[in-house]
């Protein structure tokens, strides 16, 4: 049995929180042989919320489950944090322009990076899921100097996984008979989901397909704006799905993808595939020892160059948004 590793997820009273917490103290997050001790960050008036879902927390009597602390201060609450959940953000609200959003996130990713710089253990993991996910975890990366760049990333595995959704149901394969999809850009309307080195039973995915129609008109769009459906349909913003999705990039962080397998997560580029070093943009990845490496070599037709690029001129605008605004 492990040491207990501290994991914090901030906006703990939120939807999403509410539907990962269980799973990580579950260990569906590390693994049945990781203890954990959770860290629950909220703003102060919905702190009373947390101790609800903590005391629902304890009535689970999750064997693996070391410790809950509850805080509305950054600082507490990533003190020797090991894997950060960065849910909570402050949503679009009517008349906000792409602008102000960015401002009154950075306002919560600054400080929240700062606070990781200051405290946080030698092996810390962050994964930011709160909207404008990408451009988040380029803020609270910039505020924290002495972390890793590598150790920060953004969420695009529930893009990833509603793409393999779909292209199961076109082509009546089972969800794991697809490998090498890739999510590329922005966790937003402009990401591009790629079947292109995509495989199905071993045939490439795109000639199984056959239909550049679809893949242009449905299953792009689709994909893209399965966030708006769901709230179409719901009534409400999709939760368990991307808390599903954010257990998926931990745990295939931490304990590494299956080979002969990629998937998908916003990291700090390094140049590849001509996305501007230091932007947070979705690529295909593995993880061998730990760590998230970007998948070389794919060779990348017009048609996914021109859709990687638009998405990609989105996150340069956002990060030069952001740096216009003082927030990196
Ligand atoms: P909720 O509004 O249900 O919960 C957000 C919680 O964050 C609230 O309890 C709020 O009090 C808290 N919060 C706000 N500011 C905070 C701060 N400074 N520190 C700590 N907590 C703070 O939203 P929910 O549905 O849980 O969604 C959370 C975020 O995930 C949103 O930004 C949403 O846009 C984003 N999503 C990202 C996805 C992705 O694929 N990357 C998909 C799902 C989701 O839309």
């Amino acid at each position: 049995v492990h040491a207990p590793v501290t994991v914090t997820v901030t906006g703990a009273a939120g939807q999403i929180g509410y539907a990962l917490l269980f799973r990580v103290a579950s260990g569906q997050l590390l693994g049945p042989e990781t203890p954990v001790k959770l860290r629950l960050l909220e703003i102060p008036q919905a702190v009373k919320a947390a101790e609800g879902t903590a005391m629902e927390l304890d009535d689970c009597a999750f064997p693996l489950l070391k410790g809950i602390d509850i805080s509305d201060d950054a600082r507490q609450a990533f003190d020797g944090v090991n894997v950060a959940l960065l849910v909570g953000a402050r949503p679009r609200t009517k008349g906000m322009e792409r602008g102000d959003l960015l401002e009154a996130n950075g306002g919560i990713f600054g400080p929240q990076g700062e606070a990781i710089n200051a405290g946080a253990a030698d092996d810390v993991r962050v994964l930011v899921v709160g909207n404008p996910a990408n451009t988040n975890a380029l803020i609270a990366k910039a505020h924290a100097p002495d972390v890793p760049a590598d150790r920060f990333t953004a969420m695009t595995r529930l893009d990833h996984n509603r793409a393999l959704s779909q292209l199961a149901a076109k082509t009546g394969a089972a969800v794991d008979e697809i490998t090498k999809l890739t999510i590329w850009g922005n966790h937003s309307a402009t990401q591009y989901p790629d079947i292109f080195h995509a495989e199905i039973g071993g045939k490439n995915a795109a000639e199984v397909v056959n239909d550049e129609a679809w893949l242009a008109d449905e299953f792009i769009p689709t994909v893209a704006k399965r966030g708006a459906a769901i709230i179409e349909a719901r009534g409400a913003s999709s939760a368990a799905s991307a808390a599903n999705a954010a257990i998926d990039h931990v745990h295939d962080w931490v304990l590494g993808t299956p080979e002969g397998d990629w998937t998908s997560a916003g990291l700090v580029s390094d140049g590849s595939y001509g996305v501007p070093e230091g932007l947070v943009s979705s690529f295909p990845v593995v993880s061998r020892n730990g760590s998230w490496e970007i998948v070389q070599g794919l060779e990348i037709n017009d048609f996914s160059q021109q859709r990687i690029d638009a998405s990609v001129q989105e996150l340069v605008e956002e990060r030069d948004t952001v740096t216009s605004l003082g927030l990196i």
